[in-house]
């Protein structure tokens, strides 16, 4: 079974952008305006793994079938999207059965590319995005735990369980404190808590977009973002999204001249495998 992922951010900070990266097509529009996106763009990729690949070798496989990531690319929230600013927050719905978020950040500074708060700062973006995920995880929950309360009075036993699991996320979220930090210990509390499909319940990945000349390094709002990541224990890491695109569709566009890896054998690729696509062929 492959792992989802859900591509959250702000309008107009590279989420198409490194949609397009990863899966190695021009698929997603990306353009140089806020709300560009508004259906979602779903890609799959194939994983590499070099110990699949020798484990084909030794069983002679006929083929080789690769573990699949697949990523959902939404239109971008905005401060109060959960009262129907922007696009609204409807299209959340889209990345509520996805394994993790990527949480796409704008790090680069360039005045050409609006930023709808007017302001680079990752560190607010990131607040901001992560209130309107706990806003809509809290309106779920509001929705479903009514009639679960009820059932649960009448003696209900499976509806008593789930309300057992929400109320203290409910309490959680009302505090301003995502889902995540919420534990339980029991493998009956924590199935029903993965249930509830809540999108500050599922691990984040912070995709600090950066211009090409800090794609090794970082740069100074990117290291504000991994502070943030530590303290929250997330993981953060450093792209450089219009650079990843164009070298993801450029080497794309090689392979199909080829028609495939195989059977010729791809020699490895100038530039360094982490950030290779991820479909890159080496041998
Ligand atoms: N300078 C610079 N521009 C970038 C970078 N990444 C993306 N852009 C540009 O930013 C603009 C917006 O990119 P998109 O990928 O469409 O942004 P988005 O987050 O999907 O935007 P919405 O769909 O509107 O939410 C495009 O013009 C991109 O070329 C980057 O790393 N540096
Ligand atoms: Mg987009």
């Amino acid at each position: 079974m492959g792992f989802n992922c859900g591509i959250v951010g702000l309008p107009n900070v590279g989420k198409s952008t490194l949609f397009n990266a990863l899966t190695q097509t021009a698929a997603a529009q990306a353009a140089n305006y806020p709300f560009c996106t508004i259906e979602p763009n779903v890609g799959r990729v194939a994983v590499p793994d070099p110990r699949l690949d020798e484990l084909v070798r030794i069983a002679k496989s006929q083929k080789e079938i690769p573990t699949q990531l697949e990523f959902v690319d939404i239109a971008g929230l905005v401060r109060g999207a959960s009262k129907g600013e922007g696009l609204g927050n409807q299209f959340l719905a889209n990345i509520r059965e996805v394994d993790a978020i990527v949480h796409v950040l704008r790090c680069f500074v360039d005045d050409d590319i609006k930023h709808v708060e007017d302001s680079v700062d990752p560190v607010r973006d990131a607040e901001i995005i992560e209130t309107e995920l706990m806003l809509a995880d809290l309106d779920s929950l509001e929705r479903r735990i009514v009639p679960l309360e009820k059932k649960a009075k009448n003696g209900d036993k499976e509806a008593k369980a789930q309300v057992d699991v929400m109320t203290p996320v409910l309490a959680a979220l009302r505090d301003g404190k995502p889902a995540r930090t919420v534990a339980f210990d029991d493998d009956e509390a924590n199935r029903i808590f993965k249930q509830l499909g809540l999108l500050t319940s599922k691990p984040v990945v912070y995709a600090c977009n950066v211009e090409e000349a800090s794609t090794a390094e970082g740069n100074a709002l990117s290291a504000k973002v991994f502070e943030m990541a530590a303290r929250e224990g997330n993981s953060a890491v450093v792209i450089s999204a219009a650079i990843e695109a164009e070298i993801a569709q450029a080497w794309a566009a090689t392979r199909r001249g080829r028609n495939s890896c195989r059977p010729w054998g791809w020699r490895k690729p100038a530039w360094p495998a982490s950030s290779a696509p991820a479909t890159t062929c080496f041998t």
